[in-house]
């Protein structure tokens, strides 16, 4: 069958054997594999990617049922300049996007892809997002020609056999189409041997909204391969979301219980590598609170029956930032990763285990580092990749919720964005108002990291911290924001935070501690939910020890915890004083911002809700 560019048009196919023929001949592989989440299947694509030297087994005394993959140098995170959203017009794919048209876009991609997977195998994995019988689930099809996408396919997602027969009968999909573009065979018969880790220079990750379709070529790392992580259950999603009424968000999800055993569920989203995974396992300091992991980077929200918003995770497993990572910083992801886990561009130690930066104090005196060479502390180069990441699945969380996987989800309680910024945004403020909440997710600036190409610690807008993953134009998604929050029942209105973790001091350092010291920042805002639900008189049955819960400060950055309102038992009298110098928020440092913030609106123009500029507003009448 040949294909042609009519032949892909819309509209799309929802049948997966078509859908599946077509790919095979446009592609060439040498053979096709159905792949599920099944104990042979991953034994044979483990046995595969050993032989072909893209991963190695660990020591299994030290790491059972664990591999350590090393990509190339050229291919270690998403490529946001290669992403593209092909919307039939440029103004629906937003200012925040790269844009293509989807006629022009597809006949290049049918191009590259022609002949892309010769001489491989042509995995497809059938998969959901969310359970499978959850009302929040969303099934896609992933095709890829990388058998370490496959593997770690089958533990971000779940695929079942039961699925694969859903999908075969015709149940709806999204069409996630995936080749390394190393093909080991041309059209003139010449051949060429596989290497251990194959990509292409020319690399192109691309989105159809109206289609349903991901094609996604020449990286096999992260986001750019695991196409049901922020190509799917973001941009996909969010796309689906804005014409279904419900949200996909770059997010964490946990359960925090109180020292009186009262349950709230948070939702956090903050810009990549800025610490959800962390915050998602966080283990408190102070005693008698308990914090319950449900998700870790994605979440998905609708509004239910009642008016609430109702939270769930899509995701199956955890790709997470490995440097860092200790049994002091966040000893749940530790003990999450001792076994059964993908490392992809971490070092080696003589015993066959892993180490990266920060996992303890002193590096050991020898390893391999992430490109396979030999390392010593005196070598001057990082050992691991600032943007090696372990594959884990949620269920070996220890912190783990039992009902994770409940299919009606939870209810939001709070919603926190943060950013990383030396600077001007303060430890902690509550927003004044749902739309004072939209202004400060849209108005979030953070410090570039190493999860995407670019410069490291260069401050960029990160509205929602969603820039690189929303679907649809930016403008769009707060006036999305602000109509969810007006069909949420008032009385389940969710308050909306926003922290900063890694202001700096005067020295440089963190002024704040931050990880399982995070706990006192919730337990404040917690008892500023409560006492926004709370009438004054009740406040006698209220769950808290001491009612610190109104003494706090009005100020332009929202409403922040006066001296002595956050729990700081059990510091020292410095870290007291740092703690002040963390929740202060500087006149000045709100003068400009505001002047930011009101120029960052103004750049997009009238298609910035009003509401977004009478919040604004409202906060430069409580400047001085
Ligand atoms: P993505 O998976 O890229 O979306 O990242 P993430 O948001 O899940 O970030 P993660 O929790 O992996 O943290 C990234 C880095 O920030 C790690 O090196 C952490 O050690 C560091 N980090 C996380 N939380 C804190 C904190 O509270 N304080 C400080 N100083 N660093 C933190
Ligand atoms: C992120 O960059 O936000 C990640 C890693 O979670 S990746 O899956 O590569 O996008
Ligand atoms: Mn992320």
């Amino acid at each position: 069958m040949t294909i042609t560019a009519e032949r892909l048009a819309p509209p799309r196919t929802t049948n997966a054997a078509i859908w599946v023929s077509d790919v095979e001949a446009l592609c060439r592989p040498d053979s096709v594999e159905w792949i599920v989440d099944e104990a042979d299947i991953r034994e044979r694509l483990t046995a595969r990617l050993i032989e072909a030297g893209t991963i190695f087994k660990l020591n299994p005394d030290l790491r059972p049922n664990s591999y350590l993959a090393r990509s190339t140098e050229d291919d270690v995170a998403r490529v946001e300049g290669r992403t593209f959203i092909c919307t039939p017009t440029k103004d629906a794919a937003g200012p925040n996007n790269n844009w293509r048209d989807p006629v022009d876009m597809r006949s290049e991609l049918l191009e590259l892809f022609s002949g892309s997977m010769t001489g491989r195998v042509m995995y497809v994995i059938p998969f959901s997002m969310g359970p499978e019988d959850s009302p929040f689930a969303q099934y896609g099809i992933q095709i890829t020609d990388s058998a370490y996408v496959a593997l770690s396919m089958l533990t971000m997602t779940r695929s079942t056999a039961r699925l694969r027969e859903r999908l075969t009968a015709g149940a709806p999909f999204v069409a996630a189409l995936h080749s390394v573009g190393y093909p080991l065979h041309d059209d003139s018969g010449a051949s060429r041997s596989d290497v251990a880790w194959p990509s292409n220079s020319r690399k192109y990750i691309c989105h159809f909204p109206q289609l349903d379709e991901i094609w996604s070529f020449g990286s096999g790392y992260g986001g750019n391969a695991l196409l049901g992580k922020k190509c799917f259950a973001l941009r996909i999603a969010s796309h689906m979301g804005r014409k279904q009424g419900w949200m996909a968000e770059h997010m964490l999800l946990i359960r925090v219980t109180s020292p009186k055993g009262k349950k709230y569920h948070l939702v956090a989203a903050f810009p990549s590598a800025c610490g959800k995974t962390n915050l998602a396992m966080l283990q408190p300091s102070m005693p008698g609170w308990k914090v319950e992991t449900l998700g870790d980077d994605i979440v998905w929200m609708r509004l239910d029956e009642q008016g609430q918003l109702r939270a769930m995770n899509p995701e199956n497993g955890f790709f997470g930032v490995a440097p860092g990572t200790s049994t002091k910083t966040n000893p749940v992801a530790m003990e999450t990763v001792s076994r059964d886990t993908i490392f992809t561009n971490v070092a080696l130690t003589p015993e066959g285990d892993v180490w990266w930066e920060g996992m303890t104090k002193r590096a050991p005196s020898m390893l391999t580092d992430w490109l396979g060479n030999a390392w010593t502390p005196e070598s001057g180069t990082p050992a691991a990749h600032p943007n090696s990441r372990f594959t884990s699945p949620v269920a070996n969380c220890p912190t783990v919720c039992e009902d994770w996987e409940a299919p009606e989800g939870v209810v939001v309680d709070g919603i926190i964005f943060g950013g990383r910024r030396a600077d001007t945004a303060p430890l902690v403020a509550q927003a004044y108002d749902w739309e004072h909440g939209v202004l400060m997710g849209a108005t979030i600036v953070s410090e570039r990291t190493a999860a995407a190409e670019g410069t490291v610690g260069e401050l960029r807008p990160d509205p929602f911290a969603m820039s690189p993953f929303l679907g649809y134009s930016l403008t769009e998604h707060w006036l999305h924001w602000l109509e969810i929050g007006e069909q949420i029942s008032a009385d389940a209105k969710p308050e909306i935070f926003h922290v900063n973790w890694f202001r700096k001091a005067e020295d440089g350092s963190f002024a704040w501690p931050g990880f399982g010291e995070n706990i006192r920042v919730i337990d404040w805002m917690i008892r500023r939910i409560e006492s926004q639900r709370t009438h004054v008189a009740d406040r006698a049955n209220s769950d808290f020890h001491v009612d610190l819960g109104e003494r706090v400060q009005y100020t332009p950055a929202g409403i922040v915890p006066e001296t002595g309102a956050v729990d700081t038992e059990g510091f020292t009298p410095e870290q007291v004083a740092s703690l002040e110098a963390a929740v202060k928020v500087d006149e000045q440092e709100w003068r400009r911002e505001l002047e930011r913030q009101q120029a960052y609106l103004e750049g997009y123009g009238t298609s910035v809700p009003l509401e977004l500029h009478t919040a604004l507003a409202k906060l430069r009448g409580l400047l001085k």
